[in-house]
């Protein structure tokens, strides 16, 4: 892992972002992987009973197998997954402890998971899961109208749970965009972007992101990203998540829920059984 505390910080307010290497552990990398397949069970079985295939291609490996599912019905694949990620395996990647130390030392104490936290099954060439290039912040923008969201002190975490290539959509970044401000972004057919003529100064610069399962990028809300397109023929399953400093507003309906905090810690989730009976709020 890489080095915390000023080394870290200083890398992360220059460049915007700051990959951990090997993080979370390989027994809670391999309960993602089990928690995600179940999904694809779930998926399969919903399928199945809609009539919609007639093989759950059970033999078929987890870097596959939701995409054939859906091969003949790509329009109708999730995207992503959200209110289906309280589940106990999840526990380790979202509130790993050493990753909440990176956090805290960035953050500061009160850390909540913020209420978007998400599962990507990328397919291969498939537009609609391309995200295209923006900042985080530009969503947010967009739901609050401007209402303060230079000031939204917001960490977002990215993890694969295959190797994350370029040739299979990996992320790219470009460093010191966080210190941009919000700009503005227009809406595409599936997902905001940053209009080329912002863009086209920094994007020679952007960087890729090529990680491992077990490696973790921490980002800044603001940097410019986006996903490349998937051009191998195996899904690029990841997951992304962010924390907020929990004494700010999620300016969303849903609250999120505590990781660490002094002033209440009687709400923070506990444990993975407490996360699991929790729901996307
Ligand atoms: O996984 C991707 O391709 C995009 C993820 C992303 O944009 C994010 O985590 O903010």
């Amino acid at each position: 892992m890489m080095a915390t505390g000023t080394t870290a910080r200083a890398t992360f307010e220059e460049q915007g972002y700051l990959i951990l290497r090997d993080l979370p552990e390989p027994e809670v990398v391999a309960g993602a992987r089990a928690s995600m397949a179940r999904l694809v069970d779930r998926a399969a079985e919903a399928l199945l009973a809609a009539g919609k295939i007639t093989d759950a291609l059970l033999s078929d490996p987890f870097e596959t197998r939701l995409y054939h599912l859906y091969r003949e019905q790509l329009d109708n694949a999730p995207k992503s997954f959200r209110p289906e990620l309280h589940l106990p395996e999840l526990f380790g990647v979202f509130f790993h402890p050493g990753l909440l130390d990176v956090v805290e030392s960035l953050l500061g104490p009160e850390i909540r998971l913020y209420p978007n936290y998400t599962a990507r099954p990328k397919f291969p060439d498939t537009e609609a899961h391309r995200v295209l290039w923006h900042q985080d912040g530009g969503y947010t923008a967009n739901i609050a109208a401007g209402d303060g969201v230079d000031d939204l002190r917001m960490l977002n975490v990215w993890s694969p749970l295959v190797p994350a290539r370029v040739e299979n959509g990996c992320m790219q970044f470009v460093p010191g965009t966080h210190r941009l401000g919000v700009v503005p972004h227009e809406s595409r057919e599936h997902y905001l972007e940053i209009p080329a003529v912002i863009l086209a100064p920094h994007v020679l610069h952007a960087v890729d992101i090529e990680l491992d399962p077990g490696d973790v990028v921490v980002f800044h809300n603001l940097l410019f990203h986006q996903g490349l397109p998937n051009r191998s023929q195996q899904i690029r399953w990841s997951l992304d998540w962010r924390y907020q400093d929990a004494t700010q507003p999620t300016l969303r309906k849903e609250e999120g829920h505590l990781a660490r905090s002094r002033l209440h810690p009687e709400r923070v989730v506990r444990d993975a059984a407490e996360w699991a009976a929790r729901d996307f709020r």
